[in-house]
């Protein structure tokens, strides 16, 4: 490679996009290469960027909009991380968002020819969830969102490979990865970084009007707090009975979840727990063994599709049950707002290098 490589990882909301580049950097990083990620919000305090920075990466966000509406944005966060000379820099957009290939492929190679290389777009697809959307009974708003991502990408990957027997048809050939056990992931490497795939070949028509509905049918909690606890505890044993707590209230009140999850700091470690539908069992990443600690820096993102307001309601009442004293740094209960992209091609810009 010559210059940075800009590889964007798209997919749904839980897809499995963070995990597989944070496992994917490892690789590259064993494989002598530096790396750096950009993650991307609706709102501020991501889980992500935390996990990016506790993996030892350099990572920048982009925040209060999908990259499709913030092409500048995504160029200064791309421009920053050149300070740290990295050979690759992962981008990875909200899992709500779409279009990608129109509104910030095309302008790259437009726009940034020279200063970045770009690697063919993947799209992530988590198997259940293509079975759900694509099923009679999916959510329209959610299919709407999860068949354009499908049709605009480059190189498309079922994830989760290491869970799940049956990979339902996408219409187009989809290969196998699992960020888990490693499966698949040399291979994507190889063809991401490999240049003979095209990057931005394909730009698929968008009505701007019912991706709005689309994505404002989801609702939006971005929550950061301090808390206290009265006696000290494991990260693990705060935040389990936390996330099955919204849970339950969430499946009670019959709000389906998209992605819930939790960082949680302590001065012995930190964990991450999430799940990406009511009742799943929780995977942590994370020190699961680090020991009791009275104080927790614990983040909280939410994507699920019910009124935001409840949302909050239901993740502060099981926060209040902890004994202990909370104090809220960050709080964004929100349906996103309206995509406007910067720029929009409408046909495919030739090849960076070219
Ligand atoms: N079994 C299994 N689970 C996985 C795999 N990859 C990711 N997951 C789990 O899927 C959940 C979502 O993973 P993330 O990487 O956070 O998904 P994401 O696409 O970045 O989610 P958003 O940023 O919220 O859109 C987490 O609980 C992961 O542990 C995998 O290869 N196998
Ligand atoms: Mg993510």
């Amino acid at each position: 490679m010559s210059g940075t490589l800009i590889a964007i990882v798209g997919g749904f909301l839980g897809a499995g996009k963070t995990t597989l580049l944070l496992k994917a950097a490892a690789l590259l990083h064993a494989r002598g290469l530096r790396v750096a990620v950009i993650t991307n919000d609706q709102g501020g305090e991501l889980v992500d960027t935390r996990m990016a920075a506790a993996s030892g990466l350099d990572a920048e966000e982009v925040t209060g909009g999908c990259f499709c509406c913030r092409f500048s944005d995504f160029v200064s966060a791309a421009g920053r991380l050149l300070d740290f000379r990295p050979d690759v820099i992962f981008a990875e957009p909200v899992g709500s968002c779409t279009d990608l290939s129109a509104t910030i492929l095309q302008p790259l190679k437009a726009y940034e020819r020279g200063r970045f290389e770009l690697a063919p777009f993947t799209v992530l697809v988590d198997p259940a969830r293509a079975k759900e959307l694509l099923g009679p009974a999916g959510d329209p708003d959610m299919a709407f969102l999860f068949k354009h991502q499908i049709a605009e990408a480059d190189l498309l990957c079922f994830t989760k490979a290491d869970r799940h027997s049956e990979f339902p048809s996408l219409g187009r050939p989809a290969r196998r990865l699992s960020a888990h056990t490693g499966e698949g992931i040399g291979e994507w490497l190889d063809s991401v970084l490999g240049g003979s795939l095209p990057a931005g070949g394909r730009i698929v028509e968008v009505d701007y009007g019912r991706y709005a509905l689309a994505e404002a049918a989801l609702g939006w909690l971005n929550w950061h707090a301090e808390i206290g606890l009265r006696r000290a505890e494991q990260p693990a044993a705060l935040v389990g009975p936390l996330l099955e707590q919204v849970d339950e209230a969430l499946t009670r009140a019959g709000i389906p979840i998209a992605h819930l999850k939790v960082f949680d700091r302590a001065r012995t470690g930190y964990i991450k727990a999430g799940i990406c539908s009511n009742g799943e069992e929780p995977w942590v990443d994370g020190d699961l063994l680090a020991g009791p600690a009275r104080r927790h820096d614990l983040v909280l993102n939410l994507r699920a599709r019910g009124a935001p307001e409840a949302l909050q309601a239901m993740v502060e009442q099981a926060i209040g049950a902890v004994p202990g004293t909370v104090r809220v740094l960050h709080r964004q209960a929100f349906r996103p707002g309206a995509p406007v992209p910067e720029h929009r091609f409408s046909s495919v810009s030739p090849p960076a290098g070219g």
